[in-house]
């Protein structure tokens, strides 16, 4: 055991605090060699804390990498007897019942490379303070029960540091000797120390506003280096667009001034809604039609509404600690993902949701971090932003949604917004809202937010014709976690579908009365509570299809014996979109697993076969859904369906069916490219998007079997390309073909091109390294050594390491284990920098139970590699020894 084991922290600890915070004065000055911090901070004792009210307690403030230079309690120096400084944090033994503290202390954010707390990036200051780096600033009570209204003034050199930015709204500015100068903010909102912001740079300005409902202008301001000037306004529209949709969709008004972005390159997570002030990953914000794809664009706009969506779900009601993560990031995914479905299409949308949740969560909740929505315990919290958190607990809120209709749900989100308003909650309080709102039950709900695992649904069904009566049957189980084990059935929203045998929609009459009345719907969202049910629907004069999990209505599994021609069946004529993709979705997985180690005789189904040359041909289907149902399932969802996965094996496998495709489809592939050419200018719009992404798979196809057509077709698009989505469509089909020459020539050129914007060289790192043909070891060497390359940049480091381990499976699992090696040595490295970033890449390893022996011993023994590094941090320590548990 190393000595730097991390503490677990128990939920069932939970205290309140002892002290609160009422107003906390911040003064930084900003220099080359580092920053002094002034901190003048109001206390007073816990009225809530009855261990304080009785007894007085020691402060206690969190510290992290501090120098502290002075302490004075009152006006007068801290003794040095009454006060204590350790690693994590600052005692003072004796205080009074109402006290006011100054701080001061000194840190070093040139040298910041974890990048939380206040660092630099580039040439400008910025902070991250989510989880717990405010604490790498000043010692503070730094835990999200604790709000304080702030003020901040700013003090840096006035030619190197322009602008200086804080929360709320600015209310003194002037020059200082020296060449300095400094403007102090004020937020009038009390707020955590997680949300507190401070930007400083020479940075560009676009300027936009908003009139919100009740009349007020906001100002809306976007700061960039000035080399991104024009990549500003599709981030600002969708701001404007997310604004006006809380309002219609919640009610929910902007409540400062201005609202303020800023862009920064280095950034460990996406983006981050400090109050007032929201910081952005660069490749989360920043694009324009020449360097952004169209999934950037859609990925920017849902950002910019999330990181918005927090002012409310998140900033006015926020969590009580971070077991409560879930509370505001659940929520607020659940908000983007109808905003997103509500400016596109919902289906896409929810397809989208779902794929990621599948693949992704599903083997989270499989694995040895698997974790409930609300945790019970952690180590490092900085762990926990994770797709638990964030999609599956978008997907209890979605439930909650499903289960209440929009009108009562609404009325509930109105009543939490009220009651809770200034208040730091659990996620037990939405729920009670929820409940009190609507007077619905939800006691055994809230096991969504206590149980880990996904739960599966085993489903079975039989027909009586004599009766004409359909008897569905579904059983439910939860597999055990880390942890948990028996766990107790969940209150599961099961939305269902029949279908006639011409494709016609069913009534689903559950009672013969029921029947008599006409009124059966014909769709249903069937509760499930029990560990077993069965349902019966009358009035049936042949026997139905069933159309399973309409809209994936819950976040489980399900098993059942489709046959193949009642999956074609449903994609062909379901009337809920999600689930005709779905059906094409199961009946590929069918086939290629069919394909797994069979001998070179077997042939694909040609009924596959039809169903693709249907889609790709006729025009007048959804084209947007049939963009997605061209889509085969990926190597890492064909993984995580099977136990004891050979990951070579199952990418061959479907590597044979996609060829298939390809050559007898080839004709239709030709057509399906040129009718969708665009001939106008380029437009942003879901039709556009489709044609891009059909044109996109059609060539991808057509060059995975050196089509000459193909061939000349792609050169074409890239060299003509006036957006990015064709420009790398072209350049992803070469880099993946066999037409070494072509794929050489493009990417050097792609580099020459645009080897001045950081986004796009990232976009060029990581189309090699997640490609079957470039992303060799090698290669990803020679990546590493590229000049464009930057260990301190996680975004480089995502775009070549990440891209290589999570998403070229066929290298990373190559028979010798020297993929997992490779990574192992780069987690190693990585770790003493940025200890978040190591701990969050090392992810794939931590499947190693899922893979067959010859994978998983490899593994195995690269964790065990990590394991023995000196000095492991308390991040990477959680998630390694949790894996090899
Ligand atoms: N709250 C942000 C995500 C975020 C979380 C942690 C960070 O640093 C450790 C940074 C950002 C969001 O949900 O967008
Ligand atoms: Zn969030």
């Amino acid at each position: 055991m190393p000595s730097n084991q991390p503490q677990t922290i128990y939920l069932s600890d939970y205290k309140v605090p002892a002290y609160l915070v009422d107003t906390a004065d911040l003064r930084f000055e900003l220099f080359e060699d580092g920053a002094r911090v002034h901190s003048t901070l109001a206390f007073r004792r816990n009225p809530d804390c009855q261990e304080n009210q009785e007894t007085g307690a020691p402060l206690q403030l969190h510290g992290d990498s501090l120098k502290l230079e002075s302490l004075v309690l009152n006006g007068e120096a801290v003794a040095p007897s009454n006060y204590n400084v350790s690693d994590e944090l600052l005692t003072v033994n004796q205080v009074p019942q109402h006290f006011t503290l100054q701080v001061v202390t000194w840190i070093e954010p040139q040298n910041n490379t974890r990048l939380e707390g206040l660092y630099k990036s580039a040439a400008m200051f910025c902070t991250q303070c989510e989880a717990e780096g405010f604490r790498c600033i000043t010692y503070f009570p730094d835990r999200p029960d604790v709000m304080a209204r702030f003020s901040t003034r700013i003090e840096a050199d006035k030619t190197a540091y322009p602008v200086l930015l804080s929360n709320g709204n600015p209310v003194e500015q002037g020059d200082l000797s020296d060449g300095r100068h400094f403007v102090t903010w004020e937020d009038p909102f009390p707020k955590p120390a997680y949300l507190f912001a401070l930007v400083a740079g020479d940075l560009l300005e676009k300027q936009d506003s908003f009139t919100t409902m009740s009349g007020r202008k906001v100002d809306l301001r976007m700061y960039v280096e000035p080399r991104n000037s024009e990549k500003c306004e599709y981030a600002l529209d969708s701001l404007k667009r997310a604004m006006a949709w809380d309002e219609q969709t919640y009610g929910r008004e902007y409540d400062l001034d201005i609202f303020m972005i800023v862009a920064v390159d280095d950034f460990n997570m996406g983006a981050m809604e400090n109050k007032g002030l929201n910081i952005f990953n660069s490749s989360c914000v920043l694009a324009s039609q020449e360097t952004a794809t169209d999934m950037a664009f859609e990925r920017i706009e849902s950002i910019v509404a999330h990181e918005y969506f927090h002012n409310w779900s998140g900033n006015r009601v926020t969590c009580r600690d971070w077991f409560q993560l879930s509370l505001k990031e659940g929520f607020t995914v659940f908000r983007d993902t109808q905003f997103s479905g509500d400016m596109g299409s919902a289906t896409v949308k929810r397809i989208e949701s779902a794929t990621v949740l599948r693949t992704a969560q599903f083997a989270e909740d499989a694995g040895p971090m698997a974790h409930s929505v609300r945790p019970a315990s952690y180590m490092e919290i900085t762990n926990f932003y994770t797709l638990t958190i964030y999609v599956k607990g978008a997907e209890v809120v979605r439930m909650i949604h499903t289960l209440l209709g929009p009108d009562l749900f609404r009325k509930g989100s109105d009543l939490y917004f009220e009651r809770h308003d200034g208040q730091a909650v659990t996620t037990d309080d939405f729920v009670k809202a929820m409940e009190d709102a609507s007077g619905r039950d939800l006691g055994q709900f809230r096991l969504w937010y206590e149980q880990a695992g996904t739960p599966q649904l085993a489903i079975s069904d039989e027909y009586d014709e004599s009766a004409g009566v359909y008897h569905l049957h579904v059983k439910q189980t939860l597999p055990d976690t880390p942890g948990q084990t028996d766990k107790q059935p969940q209150h599961i929203p099961f939305a269902l579908g029949l279908l006639g045998s011409r494709g016609e929609a069913l009534a689903l009459a559950l009672s013969a009365d029921e029947l008599a009345s006409g009124d059966a719907p014909q769709e249903r969202v069937l509760e499930l509570t029990e560990a077993s049910h069965s349902f019966e629907f009358h009035g049936l004069s042949e026997r139905p299809v069933s159309s399973l999990l309409r809209h994936f209505s819950a976040p489980v599994r399900v098993s059942y014996s489709w046959t193949r021609e009642q999956l074609l069946f449903l994609m062909n004529h379901d009337s809920d979109g999600f689930n005709r993709w779905d059906a094409g979705q199961r009946l590929a997985i069918d086939v290629i697993q069919q394909m797994i180690g069979a001998p070179k005789d077997v042939t694909v189904d040609a009924r596959l076969v039809g169903a693709f040359r249907h889609l790709i041909s006729d025009a007048d289907l959804d084209q947007a859904l049939v963009a997605k149902m061209l889509v085969l399932p990926t190597v890492a969802y064909l993984a995580e369906l099977t136990d004891g996965a050979d990951v070579p094996a199952i990418h061959r496998a479907r590597r044979r069916v996609l060829k298939h495709l390809a050559i007898a489809l080839r004709d239709e592939l030709v057509a399906c490219y040129r009718r969708n050419i665009d001939s106008g200018p380029y437009q942003l719009g879901p039709e556009a998007v489709a044609r891009r992404s059909l044109r996109n798979t059609a060539l991808a196809w057509l060059l995975l079997i050196n089509d000459e057509e193909g061939r000349s077709l792609g050169l074409g698009q890239y060299r003509d390309a006036d957006n990015m989505t064709d420009r790398m469509g072209a350049l992803k089909a070469f880099v993946n073909s066999g037409y070494d020459d072509d794929r050489a020539a493009t990417l050097n050129d792609f580099y020459q091109t645009f080897q001045h914007d950081p986004q796009v060289v990232e976009q060029w790192f990581s189309v090699q390294a997640a490609s079957r043909r470039t992303g060799q070891l090698s290669h990803i060497h020679a990546l590493l050594e590229h000049p464009a390359f930057d260990w301190k940049n996680p975004n480089k480091i995502r775009a070549v390491i990440g891209a290589f381990a999570g998403q070229n499976l066929v290298n990373f699992h190559n028979p010798d284990g020297s993929g997992y090696q490779f990574l192992a040595d780069q987690v190693c490295k990585l770790d003493d920098s940025n200890p978040q970033i190591a701990a969050r890449l090392v992810s794939p390893l931590t499947r190693w139970r899922k893979f067959a022996p010859e994978y998983s011993q490899q593994m195995q023994a690269a964790l065990m590699q990590i394991r023995d590094k000196e000095n492991l941090s308390g991040d990477l320590y959680e998630v390694v020894y949790k894996s090899l548990a």
